[in-house]
């Protein structure tokens, strides 16, 4: 039995653990699936991306991508030397962590046209700030966010950093990121055929994904 990802093509979260196991050439099929009907049993707290394997379900998406790291060492989205690859895991749990997750307290207003408070806004910009200059004083970005070669942290790199911006430039008015070049580096990861893929996907689903929230949360966007 191939590996099924379930979740749904909008999710930064679905789309990270999408783009690893499309680089390892990984056998697998996607479920589309929306918060409503996640398999409570294979992911607990409802959230997608999970992975079904022939020997059982894990949830988490950097999980996922550690899973595929491991079964697919061909694709070598970690370094040998573990160090280089402890930078890598560092890379991505300042991204999910202290980047995206901070973020995505705002995404009710800067995404779903819903309303935050302007209390939530200020702590999560001063957070916001602080763990940016934390995390570009790790990041390399030459041209790959860990160094010269590509590794696991592009696929977080890829799929939040642009939620970050985002999230700066419609709630603050902002330039969060500085002077980074984001465009550049997306472009440099789209030339990769697992990130053009993703990318495609996610916004052919995004209408259907907005559709979904507007009906499931009318009054309380997601
Ligand atoms: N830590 C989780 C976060 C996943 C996550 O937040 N996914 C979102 C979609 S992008 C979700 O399922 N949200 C629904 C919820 O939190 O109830 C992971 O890395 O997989």
């Amino acid at each position: 039995m191939a590996l099924i990802l379930n979740g749904f093509a909008a999710s930064n979260y679905y789309n990270k653990s999408k783009i690893a196991l499309l680089e390892a050439g990984a056998d697998f099929t996607e479920h589309p699936v929306f918060f409503k009907d996640v398999d409570r049993t294979a992911s607990p707290l409802g959230k997608v991306p999970y992975l079904t394997t022939p020997q059982g379900s894990i949830s988490e998406s950097q999980v996922i991508v550690e899973y595929v790291a491991q079964t697919h060492p061909q694709a070598q989205l970690y370094p040998a030397d573990p160090l280089a690859a402890a930078k890598v895991r560092e890379l991505c749990a300042f991204l999910d962590t202290h980047l995206e997750l901070v973020a995505r307290r705002l995404y009710p207003e800067a995404l779903f046209g819903g309303k935050v408070s302007d209390g939530l806004k200020e702590i999560t910009r001063k957070e916001l700030v602080a763990n940016i200059t934390a995390f570009m004083q790790l990041a390399r970005f030459t041209p790959y966010v860990a160094g010269d070669t590509f590794s696991a942290a592009d696929t977080s790199a890829y799929t939040h950093l642009p939620l970050v911006r985002a999230v700066g430039k419609r709630i603050y008015g902002e330039e969060l990121l500085g002077d980074f070049d984001l465009k550049g580096y997306l472009a440099l990861l789209n030339a990769r055929p697992a990130f053009a893929k993703t990318a495609a996907d996610a916004a052919a689903n995004m209408p259907a994904f907005l559709a979904y929230i507007q009906a499931t949360y009318p009054s309380r966007p997601a």
